[in-house]
């Protein structure tokens, strides 16, 4: 696809995989993820793990209070009360993409969350959820892994609400303009429960150590459905609290969630201060115009 047609897709192109069904045999993990419980479990051992598969849990990495903290300052930045926070419609500045049918206008706060399907760039505005993203656990983490200084580069909230769409197997590095060898790690901290019913995370484990996959705009900008193996998938249902830490390279996505209630999630990515950035034109080539998939 050439530059200028890949970046009018990009700009004109609206996900609906928040409501698409993906193909029924798209995630068929066999496996689940055993999370360590606590930050003071992550050793070496565990970092090793994380280099090998991509991926690592710990469970129990936030009190329960912070938690419930991080829920209730969602709501008051959605509820519009906080001025540098202005939620507004998907597209604009502070935009929030809501569950279909449902508008900003009819909805208090606590309301809006629970309608709410993505919001983006909160951290800065809530002091609660600046001190999740300043947790210690997760910063002698990131500096271990990168050897350097992590730096927070985007944050979002995606409350998946049940529906039945996926969000589709992808890699979080195809979002940002750095070279691919950097060690970007996104934290996804669960702020609801997580089980295999509300569409928890799934991986291959691995596919980060295969570098860029091809993503093409389907039901999101994803990897092709018939690129993603069907065997060898790992599933990760986790508990409030837990934060699941991803290197930004690993294959990962999410079926829909079938169980009545929420599942929201803060998903938090770091890349090393010194990581070298690209063009938009590399990054393209690098993610979207590989051959295969
Ligand atoms: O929370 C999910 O279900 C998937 C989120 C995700 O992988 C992403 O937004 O990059």
């Amino acid at each position: 696809m050439p530059y200028s047609e890949w970046t009018r897709y990009l700009t004109e192109f609206s996900p609906v995989s928040a409501v698409a069904a993906p193909p029924p045999d798209l995630y068929c993990a066999t496996e689940h993820a055993v999370p360590v419980k606590g930050w003071d479990e992550v050793g070496d051992e565990q970092l090793a793990e994380f280099w090998r598969r991509g991926f690592l849990i710990v469970a129990d990495a936030f009190q329960p209070s912070d938690v419930s903290a991080a829920a209730d300052a969602i709501a008051v930045l959605l509820g519009g009360t906080e001025p540098s926070y202005r939620p507004s419609p998907w597209g604009e500045k502070h935009g929030v993409l809501l569950r279909p049918g449902r508008s900003l206008e009819s909805l208090a706060g606590p309301d809006r969350l629970d309608a709410l399907v993505l919001a983006r760039g909160l951290v800065k505005h809530e002091p609660r959820l600046r001190a999740m993203a300043e947790h210690v656990g997760i910063r002698h983490f990131l500096e271990r892994v990168m050897d350097d200084a992590p730096v927070l580069m985007h944050d979002m909230v995606r409350a998946k609400p049940p529906s039945p769409g996926d969000k589709p197997w992808h890699q979080d590095l195809t979002h940002f303009r750095l070279d691919p060898s950097s060690a970007v790690v996104t934290a996804w901290i669960a702020v609801d429960d997580a089980p295999l019913e509300s569409g928890c995370l799934h991986f291959i484990p691995g596919s980060h150590l295969d570098g860029p996959a091809k993503h093409v705009f389907d039901r999101d900008y994803q990897i092709p459905d018939s690129a993603i193996p069907r065997t060898g998938q790992v599933a990760a249902p986790v508990t409030k609290g837990s934060c699941v830490l991803l290197h930004a390279l690993v294959q990962h996505g999410s079926p829909p969630n079938r169980s009545t209630g929420r599942r929201l999630a803060l998903q938090l990515t770091f890349r090393p201060d010194t990581a070298v950035t690209i063009s938009d034109e590399e990054r393209i080539l690098a993610f979207a115009d590989r051959p295969g998939g």
